[in-house]
């Protein structure tokens, strides 16, 4: 049976080709898609074609693209690959993408995953031409039952002139009535409080609404979300786990949090995963995830009723569980929820709700300042994602990382960070493979102190304290003590040297 079931709007399927064909150059082009699931994965590539053919004729063709966050190699790779994108936001983890970033050949604005569908309303990022938007059907009354991520694709069917539609076969049909669409936000002065005050409520509906009238081309399609696989949690990823399970029960033992802990975020890569692998042993029950990507741990901790229910703008599951997920996803109804990417990462219902933020880092300073997003203070690694909606408003807001990168040749500690995406306060606890720093209510020559002794690899801990020692000493002044000369020498031996060790 045809997933579009307007008949109306069946006539209006046309080829992928076709519909790219109604894309111009330089037009701003709104994509579904939030950590590789729900992004377009037809009409994409067949725009990069064009891209390609008009290249070759030695015509300019490029496009602005704005998207949920991370999408798929048929969309930010096929793209970047035609040289066809000359702006896009937010959040990237596309290798081609990053490469075309760090190599300045294409713009890119890294902006809170919160804020980027009320910048599109408050009108700060232009006009938005077209919205090519994955759905998983069409109902009769053409209202649209949204695909495996929800991201801001809300905002991009309502502000977009024209819309083009994938309705993907391949999407699940046992998705429908998953999703919570809360079409509530106003801009101010008009804007009100968001009703949500417990991860496993519905505020809004379950599809998303168009004016028909806007349906310029709808592709079908049958295909595959971007699923990567999950490393088996190594050594220091089960270590990191081990010590920030200690410390959350020691907050239940001390009193500061309910036994059941408060509503979990959890970042997205290795690190985050073995978390969530750890949580399952823990003795934690009753646990509420309140979060932006659904990982495959998640899904194990609802199957054990560790977890009551969890809520995100996005799926971003192995193939395996992808697979699973799929072949059983009436067992899921009613405790999973897809809501806009900029109500699962508001900051005013993770203050209200008190998320527990878990987020990994690129680097964190002797002072606990994090820097998320840029290796060497310049190159881009993915974005800011949602790791600072969550940091700064969360109950307790948590980094994770191994204390070295790129087989020890970096340290995760450093200095002064080459570039800060959290500041201090709202770093509270850093937890490395070596141990856990508790910087809550700690001024910064305490900081650290901590840090310094509990997350620094062995190889650069001495290096670490000689440096702080001597900014005490010749600092200009001893608030945050530092030595400009030599605060970034450590990245810059890095360039030099291939190492931050001193030779
Ligand atoms: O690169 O694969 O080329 O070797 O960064 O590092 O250790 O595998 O860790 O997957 O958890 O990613 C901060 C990037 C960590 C991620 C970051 C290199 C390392 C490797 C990945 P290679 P790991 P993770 C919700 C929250 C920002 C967004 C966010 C991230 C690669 O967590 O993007 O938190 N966070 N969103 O070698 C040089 C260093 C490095 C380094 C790591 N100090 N110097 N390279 N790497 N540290 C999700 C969303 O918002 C969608």
């Amino acid at each position: 049976m045809s997933r579009i079931r307007n008949p109306s709007l069946r006539s209006k399927v046309v080829s992928a080709e076709d519909a790219a064909a109604l894309i111009p150059p330089g037009a701003t082009v709104g994509m579904s898609g939030f950590t590789g699931s729900g992004y377009p994965k037809a009409v994409p590539p067949a725009l990069a074609t064009r891209i390609e053919a008009a290249h070759a004729a030695g015509d300019p063709f490029r496009v602005r693209v704005w998207t949920g966050a991370s999408t798929g190699p048929e969309l930010d790779g096929a793209l970047a690959k035609a040289d066809g994108i000359e702006f896009r936001l937010p959040y990237n983890s596309d290798p081609i993408a990053r490469e075309k970033i760090n190599t300045g050949q294409m713009e890119y604005l890294d902006m809170h995953l919160s804020q980027v569908a009320p910048a599109a309303w408050q009108g700060f990022l232009g006009p938005l031409d077209t919205a090519v938007v994955e759905v998983s059907a069409i109902h009769e009354d053409g209202s649209l039952v949204p695909s495996s991520s929800i991201g801001n694709n809300k905002t991009w069917l309502d502000r977009a002139e024209r819309v083009i539609l994938e309705v993907n076969a391949w999407q699940n049909a046992a998705l429908e009535g998953m999703h919570d669409v809360y079409y509530g936000t106003a801009l101010p002065p008009d804007r009100v409080p968001i009703p949500l005050t417990r991860p496993d409520q519905r505020i809004g509906q379950p599809t998303f609404r168009i004016d028909p009238a806007k349906i310029a081309a709808i592709v079908e399609t049958d295909a595959p979300d971007r699923n990567l696989p999950f490393a088996a949690p190594d050594e220091n990823a089960r270590a990191i786990a081990g010590h920030l399970i200690e410390f959350l029960k020691h907050e239940v033992k001390s009193g500061r949090l309910p036994s059941s802990l408060l509503p979990l975020q959890s970042g997205v890569g290795n690190v985050a995963n073995a978390v969530l692998a750890g949580l399952l042993d823990g003795p934690f029950e009753r646990m509420a995830a309140y979060t932006e990507v659904l990982q495959d741990g998640m899904l194990d901790l609802l199957d054990a009723g560790k977890l009551t229910v969890a809520s995100a703008t996005a799926f971003s599951l192995s193939p395996e569980a992808a697979a699973d997920l799929n072949s059983r996803m009436d067992q899921f109804r009613g405790k999973l929820i897809l809501r806009p990417q900029e109500i699962s990462n508001h900051p005013e219902i993770i203050r209200r709700l008190g998320c527990i933020a878990m987020n990994g880092l690129i680097e964190a300073d002797i002072y606990g300042a994090v820097n998320s997003t840029h290796v060497m203070g310049s190159r881009i690694q993915n974005g800011i994602g949602g790791s600072g909606d969550f940091a700064r408003n969360a109950y307790i807001s948590c980094f994770v990382t191994p204390s070295t990168a790129k087989g020890g040749a970096i340290s995760a500690i450093v200095p002064m960070a080459s570039h800060v995406d959290h500041i201090t306060q709202d770093v509270q606890v850093i937890v490395t493979e070596q141990g856990l720093a508790d910087l809550r209510g700690l001024s910064p020559k305490q900081r650290a102190r901590v840090i310094i002794a509990n997350c620094a690899h062995p190889d650069y801990r001495d290096a670490l304290e000689d440096y702080h020692q001597r900014a005490l000493k010749g600092s200009y002044g001893l608030q945050t003590p530092h030595l400009l000369t030599e605060a970034l020498s450590w990245h810059q031996r890095f360039i030099e040297t291939g190492s931050m060790k001193p030779a």
